[in-house]
């Protein structure tokens, strides 16, 4: 099976866990986006906030009924792919520079799901996947070298990268910039999480802790499902 049959299988899976009524939460990328494609094929009577212009955009397409985050309230169940699923279904997420519309999703839905092929499981977070930090535009330069003094106080030896896009650096959706901390390995996640969260200009990080309820990986033996 390959990588993209694998995250298509994890999101068929996590499509069949909706229910009429609910209101769920669309994640962003290729995995969420088989996720949205196979929900939308269900028919269910369902309402959605969508995690990006990205995924609100293929929702809409699919006469996904969407609905405005504030006018949620809360969510029943969000479905979202991550980069990294470590232990205790701690994971990385913000390859695609939604971290923060995310992160703001899942915090109000009663349930989180993330969905994933093979290959994003990993013994520690860190090792495979630069951790993602939105950052706001102004004063950013001077951020990124109060990020680097986090990571170094933690032992980190990792220099924060702006991302950049083909028209230069990439902006979220959010209108910021994303800074990729290459950690190697993040000993204490919560301990990164804290500190990064407490540096002024930056607005989240794609630590995403003790939020997944279970992980649906699509594997060569069919999908499996891990538990926090
Ligand atoms: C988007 O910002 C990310 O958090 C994605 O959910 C994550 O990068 C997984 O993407 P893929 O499903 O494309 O691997």
């Amino acid at each position: 099976m390959t990588a993209d049959e694998q995250k298509r299988a994890a999101g068929e899976a996590a499509a069949a866990l909706v229910e009429h009524d609910m209101v769920v939460g669309l994640g962003t990328g290729s995995t969420a986006v088989w996720f949205v494609k196979a929900l939308a094929a269900r028919g269910l009577s369902v309402k959605c906030v969508a995690t990006s212009e990205a995924t609100a955009a293929l929702a809409i397409s699919l006469g996904l009924p969407m609905l405005d985050i504030d006018a949620a309230g809360a969510i029943d169940l969000t479905v979202d792919g991550a980069d990294e699923i470590g232990p205790g279904l701690a994971l990385i997420k913000g390859a695609g520079a939604a971290l923060l519309r995310e992160k703001l999703v899942w915090t109000i839905s009663r349930r989180c799901v993330v969905i994933a092929d093979a290959g994003k499981r990993q013994e520690m977070l860190g090792k495979k996947f630069p951790l993602p930090v939105e950052v706001v535009a102004f004063g950013h330069a001077t951020t990124a070298v109060r990020i680097g003094q986090v990571l170094s106080a933690g032992g980190i030896a990792a220099t924060p990268q702006l991302r950049f896009g083909a028209d230069g650096p990439v902006r979220t959706d959010n209108g910021n910039l994303i800074y990729d901390l290459a950690c190697e390995a993040i000993d204490d996640p919560a301990a990164l999480a804290a500190a990064l969260k407490a540096v002024t200009g930056v607005v989240d990080h794609g630590l995403f802790l003790n939020l997944a309820e279970r992980a649906l990986i699509g594997t060569d033996q069919g999908v499996i499902t891990l538990f926090s």
